[in-house]
């Protein structure tokens, strides 16, 4: 499916249009879900296809790291990405022209660090994780996240690139600095690993809808909306418009679901339904879950198609496109 097409299908005409990274290879697909009861570990999934993503997170597990620095690596690769205009250094920025990135990452323990509203640092997932690791404290936001990633030793970078600065100066010429709809388009990398010790972490990362507005925060770097972990269960995370999934809290939703007995894929379609149960008839925006459990099995859902995962084990690599609320038309 091209992403013309898809933005159509999607009937996407309001703030939160996603569009999927590189749905040419939409059509190469494999079986969707696995199924097993010998659990399968390592693995590493992440939202849409960023094979590269998963590429780099598999090299971490093979070699016996964990799923932490492996999800960590992994979503770095989308951040470094200048072609991703949605992840890190090359993100669009807000209707006033700031690259304002958020970033969330967790780990077996339960322990979890985030960054809101960071500028002129390339890799957000890197200073969540510090913070997690080196303050007594779960989200830094703005000026003081930007501050804390200085003295961890952080570079200061321009995260405009040629494209998205000529792209903001066509955007402000028609849109006076107000959210237009159907003007992003936006990827964001949720990533959930199972490392050798089948000891689950997921990270998430992004730079948010494209102009929006200042200061705005998405569900992204949101424990428990963009990115949750419990060790015992499993994990999720989301993409799409963020402020929906921060409505059900919804990557938490989801893993307590799987807790409850529900198999991730049950899960993602039970989380969806929930939000469109609260916004009946509404057709204007996405949301893409994916999810693991204990055990390895994957699954996702997304209200419009188009939504994929990367997925990577010692079976090799493959994107896994996922049933949506609303098919095809
Ligand atoms: C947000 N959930 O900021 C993010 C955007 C996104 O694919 O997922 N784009 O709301």
């Amino acid at each position: 499916m091209k992403r013309r097409k898809f933005l159509r299908n999607s009937s996407l005409t309001a703030a939160g249009a996603i569009s999927a990274p590189i749905l040419a290879s939409y059509h190469d697909q494999i079986e969707p879900e696995i199924k097993t009861n010998t659990p399968v570990k390592p693995i590493t999934v992440c939202t849409w296809n960023f094979k590269n993503a998963t590429a780099k997170s598999w090299e971490v597990l093979k070699d016996g790291g964990s799923a932490l620095d492996a999800v960590e690596q992994g979503v770095r690769v989308e951040e470094a990405d200048v072609k991703n205009e949605t992840v890190g250094k090359g993100g669009r920025p807000d209707r006033d022209g700031n690259v304002t990135l958020d970033a969330c990452i967790m780990d077996k323990d339960g322990n979890c660090g985030s960054v809101v509203y960071l500028q002129n640092i390339a890799h957000p997932v890197s200073v969540a994780r510090k913070v997690m690791e080196e303050t007594p404290h779960i989200i830094l936001a703005g000026k003081g996240a930007e501050q804390f990633a200085y003295e961890q030793g952080f570079k200061k970078e321009d995260l405009f690139t040629e494209s998205t600065r000529r792209q903001y100066e066509e955007w402000k010429k028609t849109s006076k600095y107000e959210t237009t709809i159907n003007i992003e388009n936006h990827d964001t990398i949720g990533m959930l690993a199972i490392d050798k010790n089948g000891d689950i972490a997921g990270a998430c990362t992004t730079s948010g809808m494209a102009y929006k507005v200042g200061g705005r925060v998405g569900d992204s770097p949101i424990i428990g909306a963009g990115l949750f972990i419990d060790n015992e269960v499993g994990g999720a995370t989301a993409t799409g418009v963020g402020e929906e999934v921060i409505r059900t809290v919804g990557s938490f939703l989801i893993v307590e679901l799987m807790r409850q007995g529900k198999s991730p894929q049950e899960a993602c379609e039970e989380g969806v339904k929930r939000i469109m149960k609260k916004n009946e008839g509404r057709k204007d925006f996405q949301i893409g879950f994916l999810a693991i459990n204990k055990l390895g099995e994957t699954g996702g859902y997304c209200v419009h198609p188009g939504f994929t995962y990367s997925q990577f084990t010692e079976k090799g690599q493959k994107n896994v496109p996922v049933d949506s609320f609303y098919q095809k038309q």
